[in-house]
């Protein structure tokens, strides 16, 4: 099949998990065309049967914002007709999906529209989403769909809530290459971090609002009081550098290193002992499913989807949000604990397994054969 990937290059988890998907389509045998603004960040090798295709904006002394979504539309006009495309995949309701419609309505006057999927990451729904502001057109985009995924029941639950939806969205969760997210031996690396074989807890994020990166600061200062340990917090964002003003403000510098993006993450969480993810809202959490395909427990919030994934007591601990003194407590407990820590590793590594790669992706291709006509698979 021929499938076009609308996604954000970014870091962020949707730009993430489309990219990997395309990977995983294009090893299958599948034609796989990018579509966005940039090379995704995931997107970092020669592939016979991946293609990229950059969307240019061009800019003009009249446009204080430069109209990125008609320039995403032209582009996909062009890309469907002469790659001959059967189906458009786009990641992130806005603008994705309302330039896919826009795409198709051109297509549809020379008789040449695909179908398109949406798959909605979070968000897009819960935050951005719901703005006066983009609700009409999200509501209207996502309907015009020809298909709508959700990366997990409490999303789809958050978008029927929210928007008047007329059809049925489908859940497919994330999903992890455990073959990369595995754990493996970084001895050396360990030592130069933690010299006297403290424990090491890490934190991946945009540092936005949402993932409430104050409280991952706040938990380990109060562990700290408690046991040797080191934090590698790991991303970049909004909240950087206050966070890096809070270490200061409560002297735990020395104890805390702040990686900024990094590519090889199975390398550090190959290192990691406990990983932290205390956001407000996770439609899914893909941070933490990768930190379990390398065997590292977590400690998260329940909000959202995260309890999909992370099962209390079993593969790392639940609280709610905002309360570090407990998320300190369950650390303290499982650190100190090597046995248990060792349990909830494994125990980590198994539930990772049930969303690997190789038992997702099917689900999207399921998903597309049922949209596609016979003739084109
Ligand atoms: O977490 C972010 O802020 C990035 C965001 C994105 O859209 O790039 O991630 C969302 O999509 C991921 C992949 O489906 C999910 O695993 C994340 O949980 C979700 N983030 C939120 O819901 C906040």
């Amino acid at each position: 099949m021929k499938i076009g990937i609308v996604c954000y290059p970014t870091f962020g988890g949707s730009g993430v998990l489309a990219t990997e998907l395309g990977k995983a389509l294009a090893d299958k045998g599948h034609i796989i065309h990018f579509i966005t603004y940039q090379q995704p960040v995931r997107l970092d090798a020669f592939h016979p049967n991946i293609f990229y295709h950059e969307v240019t904006v061009p800019t003009y002394p009249l446009f204080d914002f430069p109209p990125y979504e008609s320039a995403l539309s032209s582009t996909l006009v062009d890309v469907i007709l002469n790659q001959g495309l059967d189906l458009l995949h786009v990641h992130y309701a806005i603008p994705h999906a309302s330039s896919a419609y826009l795409a198709n309505q051109i297509l549809k006057k020379q008789q040449a529209n695909i179908p398109f999927i949406t798959t909605l990451h979070g968000t897009d729904i819960t935050l951005v989403g719901k703005d006066k502001m983009y609700e009409s057109v999200v509501t209207f985009s996502i309907n015009e769909s020809d298909a709508i995924t959700a990366v997990s029941e409490n999303l789809r639950q958050e978008t029927l809530n929210s928007f008047k939806i007329e059809k049925e969205i489908h859940v497919i969760p994330n999903f992890v290459d455990i073959k990369r997210f595995s754990q493996s031996n970084k001895e050396h690396f360990k030592k130069m971090l933690a010299p006297n074989g403290e424990k090491i807890l890490a934190h991946v994020s945009n540092f936005r609002k949402v993932k409430r990166v104050d409280d991952v600061i706040h938990m380990f200062y109060q562990l700290r009081k408690s046991m040797p340990c080191k934090l590698l917090m790991i991303g970049d964002g909004p909240e950087r550098q206050a966070m890096e003003q809070l270490c200061r403000e409560l002297g735990t510098c020395e104890d805390i290193r702040f990686l900024g993006k990094q590519e090889k993450l199975e390398e550090i969480l190959s290192i990691t002992d406990l990983f932290l993810l205390p956001s407000a809202y996770e439609s899914f959490g893909l941070a933490a499913l990768e930190a379990m395909g390398c065997q590292v427990p977590v400690i998260s919030t329940n909000a959202g989807g995260i309890p999909e994934i992370n099962i209390h007591g079993v593969t790392g601990y639940l609280t709610e949000v905002g309360d570090t003194e407990s998320m300190a407590k369950y650390a303290l407990e499982l650190l100190s604990d090597e046995d248990k820590l060792n349990t909830f590793k494994k125990n980590a590594l198994e539930q990772a397994q049930k969303f690997r790669i190789d038992l997702i992706v099917p689900m999207y291709e399921h998903l597309y054969e049922s949209l596609v006509p016979a003739a084109a698979l």
